[in-house]
C-alpha cells in the first residue's frame, strides 16, 4: 500500500465549517409549525406517584398537548435491553430493568420524567409545567452501594428481592492456591466516584411525523443513528424504512449519546405521530446533570499476591458497581472493568467478582473509557502499594510482570467484551513503558531531581500508569463508496461522528486507493437514508471497523474504475494508474480519462448496456473483526502539590501509545489530547456529589468544575509505537478513549508520590483540593 494519504498529518476537512459557524447542529433545525417540549421531572430520588393532574396545564394558553404515562396506552413500555448480558459466563445472574418513558407508579431517580408538555414555544411549555398538580410519597433513597445490598434496604425495584442487578464471577487459574504460596500479599479497598460526561452540546432531538409521506424523521444528537432508528421503529410499531434518523454535527458525545430509547426520544417520536407536527426538545444543562447517563462509581476490594522478588502470582478483585436506577446497557461497564484489570501484566491466577447494584441515581452507561479506567486505576494503585511493600521501584515491578512481546496472541482465559475469550492480538508493553520512562526522564527525576526539589520544600511527585484498551470490536460496520459524475467521491457509513474526525480519516483511506485528494471525498456518517446498516460509535472502533469497511469499498471501486478504464483506453489494467482524479496509462501520461467521465459512462444509456452490467462506480462493503484489537500504552506525569492551596500543578505529561497503523497522526494526537483532558477532569475536578436522599448537590457548572485550558499541562508529549493488529487489513487499533483510561491512575500515583514522604497513601478517585487537605491535615499535626 502506498502512503500518499494514510498516515499523513492532514488537517480536518470538517473544521472550516465548524469554525465559521456553518455546521448544522440539532438546535439549528427549524421547521414550519414546530412545537416544543418540556418535561416535568421528579424532584425526589425515590417516591411513589399517588396522582398527577394535568388539566390546568392542558388549558394553559399556547399548550397543544400534555401527556402522562396513562395517555400512552399500549405504547408505554420499558425500552429494550441495548446490549445482551454475557451469558457465556457460567453462573451469571442478571436482572434486566430497562428505563421507562414516563413514571407510572414510582420515580426511581431525580429527574425521571413524569409528564411532557408540548406547546408553541419552550417558554410556554416550561411555564405550563408549573400548572401540573402532583401528589408524591417520598421513599427512602438507595444511594450507598454497600447499604443497598443489606437486608432491609429500600428497594429500587419492588418486584426484585434485593437491589442486586447482577452477579458475575470469573476465574483464571486458582487464586486461593497461588495466594497460599505467595511471599507477600497486599490488600486495599479502592473507591472511584461518579462524574458526568459533560459534552459541550447537551442532548437534543427534533422529531417529525410527516402524515403525507408517512415517514418519521428524527434529528438526534446520537452516536448510533442506525441503532436509534431501529429502536424507534420497534417501539412505535413502524418498519425501519419508515424512520429516518439524521445525526448532524454533534457537539461531543463521550459515551452517553450511545443511549437509546431514552424517555425524551420515545415521547417526541410518539407525540409527533399523534400531532402530525414537528417537535423539538433541547436538554438544558440542569437537566443534563440529572437525566443524561453517567459513570464510574465502583467500590473494590483488591488483593495482589507476589513472590519476594516481585513476580505476581495472583490477583483478586471483588467489587460493587453502581448501575443507577436501571441497567439498559447490561454489563458493558463492569465487564470492561473486569477485563482491563490485568492490563499488560501476566497474571497466572485471577479471581474477579462483581455485584451490580441498583441505586436511586441516574442510569450508568459507558462514558469514554467505559469501565476501563476503573480496571486500570485499581491495578495501578495496587501495583504502587505492592512496590512499596517490596521496596522495589514501581516501574521495575511493572516491567518484570509484563506480557513479553513474543507471547501474542495472548489468551487471558476469561470472557471479554466480545462475550468470547479475551485474547490480546498484539502489543509490545515493555517498549511503551520504556518509551514513556525515557520521554519523562524517569530515572533522573527519581535519582536527582526529586530529592533536590524536596530539599527546597517542594512536594513533587512522579506517577506512572500502564494500560490496555480493548477496542475496535465488532460486530460489523459498512461503507458505500460512489464515484459521482462530478468526479468527486461520496462515502457513506453507518457510524456516527461526534468530533472524532471521521470526515477526514475515512476520506484519507478512500483517497489513497482512488487517486483523488481527501478534500474530494464527501463523507456522510450520520444519516440512515444514506446508509442502512451499522452499529455505532463506541469502544474506539471507528478506525478499525468502519475504517476497514471503507478500505474494502475503496479497493472494490478502484477495481471497477480500472476495469472500465482498461476497456475504454484499450490498455491492460496493470498498465493503468490512478492520480489527480484521472486514470492514465503509466507510460503514456497524455492518455487519460477522468473519474467524472468514467462515472458518467458507468451509468449507460439504453442501447449500450451489456446484459448483466452493474451500473455505477460504486461498492458497498462490510468489515467485522474476529475479536477486538488491543491498543496499549503508558502515561507518566510529574506534579507539584501546593500544600497551602492544595492545588496540583501538572509539570510534565507524557504518553507512549500504540494504536497499530495510524490513519491520521494529527487526529490521533487530538484524540489523545481530548481524552487526557477528560482524564484530568475526572481525576481532580469532576465529582457528582449526592446527599443521602439521592439529591445531586452540585448540578451546575458553577459547582461541578470542568477543567479549562489553564488546568491542562502546557504540553502533552506523545510518543507512538506501531504494533499493527493482525485482525484487520489496515492493522489499526483504537485510540478515541486512550487518554481518558490511564490518566486518573497516573494522576493519583503522582500526587501520592509527591506526598509519600508524609506517609500518605491514596486509594480513591477523584481527588480535589478539599480531599487532599483532608488527607494531609492529620499527617501535619
Ligand atoms: N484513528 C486513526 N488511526 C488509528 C485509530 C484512530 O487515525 N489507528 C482516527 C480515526 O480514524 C478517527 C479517530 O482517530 O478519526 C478516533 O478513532 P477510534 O479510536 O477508532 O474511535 P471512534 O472513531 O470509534 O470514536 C469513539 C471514541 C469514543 S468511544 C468516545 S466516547 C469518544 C472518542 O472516540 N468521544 C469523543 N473521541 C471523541 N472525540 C470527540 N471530539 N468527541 C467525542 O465525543
Amino acid at each position: 500500500m502506498s502512503n500518499q494519504y494514510i498516515g499523513q498529518r492532514i488537517r480536518r476537512n470538517e473544521d472550516p465549517r465548524l469554525l465559521t459557524g456553518q455546521a448544522l447542529f440539532v438546535d439549528d433545525v427549524q421547521m414550519p409549525g414546530m412545537l416544543h417540549a418540556a418535561f416535568l421531572r421528579s424532584d425526589y430520588a425515590h417516591a411513589r406517584l399517588r396522582s398527577i393532574d394535568v388539566s390546568a396545564a392542558r388549558a394553559h394558553p399556547g399548550v397543544v398537548a400534555v401527556y402522562t404515562a396513562e395517555d400512552m396506552g399500549d405504547f408505554w413500555r420499558p425500552g429494550p435491553l441495548l446490549v445482551p448480558a454475557p451469558h457465556s459466563i457460567p453462573g451469571l445472574i442478571f436482572n434486566k430493568r430497562t428505563q421507562i418513558p414516563l413514571v407510572r407508579d414510582k420515580a426511581r431517580h431525580v429527574g425521571e420524567p413524569l409528564a411532557v408538555v408540548i406547546a408553541d414555544s419552550r417558554y410556554t411549555a416550561e411555564d405550563a409545567l408549573a400548572d401540573i398538580l402532583l401528589d408524591m410519597d417520598p421513599l427512602d433513597a438507595v444511594t450507598d452501594l454497600e447499604q443497598a445490598l443489606k437486608p432491609g434496604s429500600a428497594l429500587v425495584h419492588d418486584d426484585l428481592p434485593s437491589n442486586l442487578a447482577a452477579h458475575v464471577v470469573q476465574h483464571k487459574g486458582h487464586y486461593a492456591e497461588a495466594r497460599a504460596r505467595a511471599d507477600v500479599v497486599v490488600r486495599r479497598r479502592i473507591s472511584i466516584d461518579r462524574g458526568a460526561a459533560a459534552a459541550l452540546e447537551n442532548r437534543g432531538y427534533v422529531a417529525w411525523w410527516d402524515p403525507k409521506m408517512q415517514q418519521l424523521t428524527m434529528w438526534a444528537t446520537t452516536q448510533a443513528p442506525i441503532a436509534l432508528r431501529n429502536v424507534m421503529a420497534g417501539m412505535l410499531g413502524l418498519s425501519e424504512t419508515d424512520v429516518r434518523v439524521i445525526a448532524p454535527f454533534v457537539g461531543g458525545g463521550f459515551g452517553p449519546k450511545i443511549m437509546l430509547a431514552q424517555p425524551e426520544e420515545v415521547l417526541l417520536c410518539w407525540a409527533t405521530r399523534r400531532l402530525g407536527r414537528p417537535i423539538k426538545w433541547i436538554e438544558d444543562r440542569a437537566e443534563n446533570f440529572v437525566c443524561t447517563t453517567q459513570e464510574r462509581s465502583q467500590l473494590h476490594d483488591v488483593e495482589i499476591a507476589l513472590t519476594r522478588d516481585g513476580k505476581i502470582v495472583g490477583l483478586q478483585d471483588v467489587f460493587l458497581h453502581d448501575t443507577g436506577a436501571y441497567d439498559p446497557y447490561a454489563l458493558t461497564v463492569p465487564l470492561n472493568t473486569q477485563t482491563h484489570t490485568m492490563g499488560p501484566y501476566n497474571i497466572p491466577n485471577f479471581h474477579t467478582e462483581y455485584r451490580v447494584v441498583f441505586t436511586n441515581k441516574m442510569i450508568v452507561t459507558p462514558v469514554r473509557g467505559a469501565g476501563r479506567p476503573q480496571g486500570v486505576f485499581i491495578m495501578e494503585r495496587i501495583m504502587d502499594a505492592a512496590a512499596r511493600a517490596l521496596h522495589m521501584d514501581p516501574t521495575e515491578l511493572r516491567r518484570i510482570n509484563m506480557i513479553p512481546p513474543d507471547a501474542f496472541p495472548f489468551h487471558q482465559t476469561i470472557i471479554g467484551q466480545d462475550f468470547t475469550e479475551q485474547i490480546y492480538d498484539s502489543a509490545n508493553f515493555p517498549a511503551t513503558l520504556q518509551m514513556a520512562k525515557e520521554m519523562i526522564g524517569y530515572d533522573q527525576f527519581v535519582r536527582t531531581e526529586q530529592p533536590r526539589l524536596r530539599s527546597q520544600g517542594k512536594h513533587v511527585g512522579i506517577g506512572i500508569a500502564c494500560f490496555t484498551e480493548s477496542g475496535g470490536v465488532g460486530p460489523y460496520e459498512g461503507a458505500r463508496i460512489t464515484v459521482a459524475s462530478s468526479g468527486k467521491i461520496n462515502l457513506a457509513t453507518g457510524v456516527g461522528t461526534q468530533g472524532q474526525g471521521h470526515f477526514t480519516s475515512f476520506a484519507q483511506v478512500a483517497a489513497e486507493h482512488l487517486g483523488v485528494s481527501p478534500q474530494d471525498v464527501h463523507v456522510v456518517t450520520g444519516d440512515t437514508a444514506q446508509f442502512q446498516w451499522g452499529t455505532g460509535t463506541f469502544a474506539s472502533r471507528g478506525a478499525v471497523v468502519a475504517g476497514n469497511a471503507v478500505n474494502a469499498a475503496a479497493l472494490a471501486v478502484r477495481g471497477k474504475i480500472l476495469k472500465l478504464a482498461s476497456k475504454l483506453l484499450n490498455t491492460p489494467e496493470e498498465e493503468l494508474e490512478l492520480a489527480d482524479g484521472q486514470v492514465r496509462v503509466a507510460d503514456l501520461p497524455e492518455q487519460t480519462i477522468s473519474l467524472a467521465e468514467l462515472a458518467f459512462k458507468a451509468n449507460p444509456m439504453r442501447g449500450s448496456v451489456e446484459p448483466g452490467t452493474e451500473p455505477g462506480l460504486e461498492s458497498t462493503q462490510y468489515f467485522g473483526p474476529q475479536y477486538g484489537a488491543t491498543a496499549s500504552g503508558t502515561v507518566a506525569m510529574i506534579v507539584e502539590v501546593d500544600l497551602e492551596t492544595m492545588l496540583v500543578q501538572i509539570q510534565r505529561f507524557v504518553i507512549a501509545h500504540d494504536c497499530g497503523t495510524v490513519l491520521n497522526p494529527l487526529i490521533v494526537d487530538g484524540q489523545i489530547h481530548g481524552g487526557v483532558s477528560m482524564g484530568i477532569g475526572q481525576s481532580f475536578y469532576e465529582q457528582l456529589m449526592f446527599n443521602e436522599g439521592g439529591q445531586l448537590l452540585n448540578g451546575s457548572l458553577a459547582d461541578y468544575l470542568l477543567p479549562n485550558a489553564l488546568d491542562m499541562p502546557a504540553r502533552i508529549e506523545i510518543g507512538h509505537l506501531n504494533t499493527p493488529s493482525p485482525l484487520n487489513p489496515m492493522g489499526s487499533k483504537g485510540v478515541g478513549e486512550a487518554g481518558a483510561i490511564p490518566t486518573p491512575a497516573a494522576f493519583v500515583s503522582a500526587v501520592e508520590n509527591a506526598l509519600g514522604h508524609l506517609g500518605i497513601e491514596i486509594m480513591e478517585s477523584p481527588l480535589s483540593p478539599n480531599r487532599i487537605f483532608e488527607l494531609v491535615q492529620p499527617k501535619r499535626t
